[in-house]
């Protein structure tokens, strides 16, 4: 029997590689607080983002966590529920309260037809997610954050290595927040990275205090700081894993590609749309089930594929308005979009090593679980 197939599976490099990029660190014996392979890293994303600067953090929720504190925010911060439960957290976490836009029922990301009417004297941010690498409106909401004086930081966890308009994802909005986690297009095992412009300098320093306890010299802690500094080891995976991540993109792209040529046009099906000035990632592959025009629904296509060893995953369900630790605070009714593609999303596997006949199979055992049939 053939071993089951989960939602994705982590690139490495080889084994061999590692080991040969890790080597010296056992004559420097230097491991953490911005070491030699930190500093590499950081160059060589600087290049391959194309963005200013950048900030490496331990992974990606202190990226979010610790640029809201950075950035001295009180109030309400705009954002979407359909997300990881991270970007819900850390405008949470940082005494912030979040205000949730309904999303757009084609692309998922924030719907910024709605986004105007949700502020209010008390809002100072908008916190948008780049969801599955579907790049936001940008310029509304560009528009919008300059017109009433609001920062924006983009949860752009999902997006690595993706552009719009010829230029690096990650230079759009004040501040944009990557995750470089073992289950991203791109991993440094644990990891994630803040990236600002240049008129953003005085913010930089002081994320770069806040990721060290707040310690701004050997005598001198002014901050209220975490613990967030990438560590040596997984700066080197991720050292290692930059060298491959062109090619791994280019596989997930035959993936997506195999995938499309299986589900595209079926009734009842919705994929992500393919957007224009957009270089993608391949990062996820969502597909949302409507069951009265498809004949089954999302849960039993799920329960159809783990039958068969396939693990798909309901990202992103619940929504993180109607978790259980925020029972009761939210109006669900503002986001009632959200909650339909919710009720319905399936992402299916995805990763640069699937094998095509999977692919086939899983999309055969999808167009099979039809009870119109
Ligand atoms: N913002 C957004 C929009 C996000 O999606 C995320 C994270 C963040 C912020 C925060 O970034 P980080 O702080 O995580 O850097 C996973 C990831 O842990 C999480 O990073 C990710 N989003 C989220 C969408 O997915 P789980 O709980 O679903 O992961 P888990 O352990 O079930 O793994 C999923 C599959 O990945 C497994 O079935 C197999 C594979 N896998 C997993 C691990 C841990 C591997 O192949 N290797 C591994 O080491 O959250």
């Amino acid at each position: 029997m053939a071993s089951d197939i989960l939602v994705t599976r982590s690139s490495m490099p080889s084994y061999e590689e590692y080991c040969e990029e890790i080597k010296d660190m056992w004559d420097t014996h230097w491991l953490t607080n911005m070491g030699p392979k930190h500093k590499k890293l950081q160059e060589e994303l600087i290049e391959y983002l194309d963005v200013e600067n950048i900030d490496l953090m331990t992974n990606g929720h202190m990226a979010l966590e610790l640029s809201l504190q950075a950035l001295n925010l009180k109030g309400e911060v705009i954002t979407t529920p359909f997300t990881f439960a991270s970007t819900t957290h850390a405008i949470v976490r940082n005494g912030l309260e979040p205000v949730f836009c309904d999303i757009d029922p084609v692309d998922f990301t924030m719907d910024v037809t709605k986004l105007e009417s949700l502020i209010t004297d008390r809002t100072c941010a908008i916190m948008p997610v780049h969801v599955y690498g579907n790049v936001c409106n940008i310029e509304e909401i560009d528009r919008i954050a300059k017109k009433y004086g609001l920062k924006v930081i983009y949860d752009a966890a999902h997006t690595f290595g993706e552009t719009y308009k010829g230029k690096g994802i990650g230079s759009y909005g004040d501040v944009s927040c990557f995750s470089f986690h073992a289950t991203k297009v791109f991993n440094s095992i644990e990891g994630g990275a803040v990236c600002f412009g240049n008129e953003l300098k005085d913010f930089g320093l002081d994320l770069y205090r806040l990721k060290n306890f707040g310690i701004r010299g050997t005598e001198v802690v002014d901050a209220v700081g975490a613990n967030a500094k990438m560590n040596e080891f997984c700066a080197a995976m991720g050292i290692c894993n930059l060298r491959h991540v062109d090619e791994e993109i280019n596989k997930r792209r035959i993936v997506v590609e195999r995938y499309r040529s299986h589900l595209d046009g079926v009734a009842g099906i919705q994929l992500s749309p393919i957007q224009k000035d957009v270089k993608p990632n391949y990062a996820y592959f969502p597909v949302v089930f409507d069951d009265k025009v498809f004949g089954a629904t999302r849960n039993e296509v799920f329960d159809k594929l783990a039958e068969h060893g396939i693990g798909a995953r309901k990202y992103f369900y619940p929504l993180t308005n109607s978790f259980d630790c925020f029972h009761g605070k939210y109006d669900l009714d503002q986001t009632p979009v959200a909650r339909y593609i919710s009720n319905r999303v399936l992402t299916l596997p995805l990763y640069a090593d699937l094998a095509l006949e999977d692919v086939d199979r899983i999309c055969a055992i999808i167009l099979n679980c039809n009870n119109f049939r």
